[in-house]
């Protein structure tokens, strides 16, 4: 690094004479950057550091962003003196959260020089708003954080068995209570356009329809009651008829005019069979036209879908299940684990990567960060493998085991039919579990991780600073998931001292927590049992399980000071364990009692009453749910034991 800076008065300026930033344009302002830049760099944005900011946009546009849209940048940090170049406002929007990020940080080099460009085209989110409702301004919010991690697409999936959140002038019946006014889509269309973040609209079917047929009855083959459960229902759309594609004609007329992306995202996931292999008219239709299978009306059903969506002139997107050998163009989401997206590329259809992106799993940073949406079949089998050892993840290693089933029909691919390519990948964030207020732990503690994947080139892997990386991008996003983890356990009546003990707990992985113990047996088993899942959509979201972040982040911080300062590092928590403080809510107890077992365990090695590997083999057996909670602390204490130099002869 050029070390000439050191001397400019500028770059050492004391806090107290820093004041907002100066702006400069080179030629012609481009308001969408210039609007974002004034957003970021306001008096109350805490900035370190006093700067002089230079942009230069070759190219101005005026339209919403699109796929394909050059994002690349360049940007010369020079003692106090920022000067962003980029072709267009689309990098002029990719520097400015680059500037933000790098002024955010107190120590900076006096110079430093960014050539930057996105590795995949499609870098999105899909937030499930039909299991619960975001409300517009979190949508806001969430799109204010998506901008600052550089990723461009909102996918939102708006509709699913339980509720409709987008209002069709054509079949008002269909709209939830709760739902997104025309007016409030808009105003979010303009808000992803301002930060370079297209929209990209979901409407699901012809399966997790439930909710629309309570309304329109006719489109389907049974009459339904409103549910307000979880998991795969019966409820289909039936395809044989003409008045539900007059009618999908109208209902995606209406989304159009709404959400100007190229693209409408036509679900199809999780079809349920039952009603058509059950109806007489839909087995006789397929027979006549020569259908030998339920996924091949599936699969009739998505050439009409995709024929109206054209008509439209938009290009359609779809879950992995649509993967058909004469399925028409469609660009395939992943999901059903890793071998989809090669099938889909076989098939000549471009993809989306998601499978390994599923932040509603609750699944550690590190995890998500380790798989490339590029990477070859074998080495991301490998690591779906590899996390089933995960001893962070042994608690569930039996469920996930489950979905090795769907690499049946997995390919070996030589090359992608036709030139189809990954378009990129998006984190999906299942909303059966989250709700506005439980939002920004489940989904900033891991998004930065999935957005920097998406992002960065493919040999940025240095999970060894990812977390670092992780808090510097925390410290810019609002809120930060940790502090709103203890606003929300002190919100409901907890000590410092409960928090503190709390703050090394994490809800369990997987689908645990969503199937329940008995639910989640019997699918491994292979007999689904919804009826027995603990969680409806009615439930309050409002325990300590639901504020917890994932990753205990303690006991990363823990981790660390076990290096450099050993037994004491553990002080702080073995105090607070001895005077353990009650009352504790019944479901938080047997966790309470975990730790206290650990601090025994603990004790006893200090003292030299066990050994390294009995205290290590103990904790391990303490690693397992205590209902919802698990201990996350264990692992890293063990790893600490483990490296420790004095282990021999213990
Ligand atoms: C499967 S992922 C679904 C969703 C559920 C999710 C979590 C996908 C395309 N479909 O309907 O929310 O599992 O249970």
């Amino acid at each position: 690094m050029d070390q000439q800076g050191d001397s400019d008065p500028q770059a050492s300026d004391p806090a107290d004479e820093l004041g907002l930033p100066e702006f400069e344009w080179i030629e012609g302002v481009d308001l969408r950057v210039d609007d974002y830049l004034r957003q970021l760099f306001t008096p109350a944005s805490g900035l370190r550091h006093r700067v002089h900011i230079c942009m230069e946009i070759t190219a101005q546009e005026s339209g919403p962003p699109y796929l394909g849209m050059d994002e690349s940048y360049s940007l010369t940090w020079n003692a106090g003196r920022v000067l962003v170049r980029a072709a267009t406002t689309w990098g002029g929007l990719r520097a400015c959260a680059t500037a933000y990020q790098l002024l955010s940080h107190a120590e900076l080099p006096s110079f430093c020089r960014i050539e930057d460009q996105p590795r995949f085209l499609w870098r999105g989110l899909c937030l499930d708003v039909a299991r619960h409702f975001f409300p517009l301004p979190t949508l806001l919010q969430v799109v204010e954080g998506m901008a600052l991690l550089k990723m461009n697409v909102l996918h939102l999936h708006l509709t699913d068995d339980q509720a409709f959140r987008f209002a069709s002038p054509g079949w008002p019946a269909l709209a939830s209570e709760q739902h997104y006014s025309r007016q409030q889509l808009e105003q979010l269309v303009a808000f992803g356009s301002a930060r370079g973040i297209r929209i990209v609209p979901e409407i699901d079917m012809p399966g997790h329809v439930n909710h629309w047929l309570t309304a329109y009855p006719e489109w389907g083959l049974h009459p339904v009651a409103p549910t307000d459960r979880f998991g795969v229902h019966p409820a289909c759309l039936d395809p044989t008829r003409e008045v539900v594609y007059r009618a999908l004609n109208v209902l995606l007329q209406d989304v159009a005019e709404v959400f100007p992306d190229e693209y409408i995202h036509l679900g199809g996931d999780e079809v349920s069979p039952d009603w058509w292999q059950q109806s007489e008219a839909i087995t006789q239709f397929m027979a006549d036209n020569g259908m030998a299978s339920t996924q091949d009306l599936a699969n009739y059903f998505l050439q009409r879908l995709v024929a109206i969506t054209q008509g439209l002139g938009r290009k359609p997107v779809a879950w992995d299940e649509v993967l058909h050998p004469d399925m028409p163009t469609c660009l395939v989401q992943n999901w059903r684990g890793v071998t989809t997206r090669d099938q889909a590329l076989q098939l000549g259809q471009d993809c989306l990567v998601s499978a390994p992106f599923y932040l509603d799993l609750n699944y550690p940073a590190d995890v998500h960060y380790a798989f490339d949406p590029s990477a070859d079949q074998q080495s991301q089998i490998l690591l779906e493998d590899q996390s089933l050892e995960d001893v962070r993840l042994q608690h569930v290693a039996q469920g996930m085991a489950w979905t090795r089933m769907w690499r049946e029909g997995a390919v070996d691919l030589v090359e992608p039919l036709g030139g189809a390519s990954v378009l990129g990948g998006e984190a999906c964030l299942w909303s059966e579990l989250v709700d506005p207020d439980t939002l920004p732990t489940r989904l900033w503690s891991r998004l930065p991780a999935v957005a920097e994947r998406l992002w960065s080139s493919a040999s940025c892997r240095q999970i060894d600073h990812l977390y670092e990386r992780l808090e510097g991008c925390w410290e810019t996003l609002s809120p930060h998931p940790y502090t709103h983890q203890q606003q929300r356990l002190a919100g409901l009546g907890l000590s410092d001292r409960q928090i503190f003990l709390l703050s090394f707990l994490e809800p369990i992985k997987w689908y645990g927590r969503l199937l329940g113990e008995e639910a989640l047996l019997a699918r491994i088993a292979g007999r689904e049992m919804p009826q027995a899942r603990p969680y409806r959509v009615t439930t309050p979201l409002g325990r300590a399980v639901d504020f917890l972040a994932p990753e205990s982040w303690s006991a990363h911080v823990l981790a660390k000071s076990l290096k450099h300062l050993g037994w004491d590092a553990l002080e702080p928590l073995r105090s607070a364990v001895r005077d353990c403080p009650g009352p504790w809510p019944d479901d938080v107890a047997p966790a309470i009692q975990a730790l206290g077992a650990v601090n025994a365990e603990l004790t006893a090695c200090q003292r030299n009453d066990a050994s390294i590997k009995q205290c290590c083999d103990a904790l391990l057996a303490l690693y397992r749910p205590y209902g919802e909670y698990l201990p996350g602390l264990i692992p890293p204490i063990v790893d600490w034991l483990r490296s420790r130099p004095d282990q021999e002869g213990r």
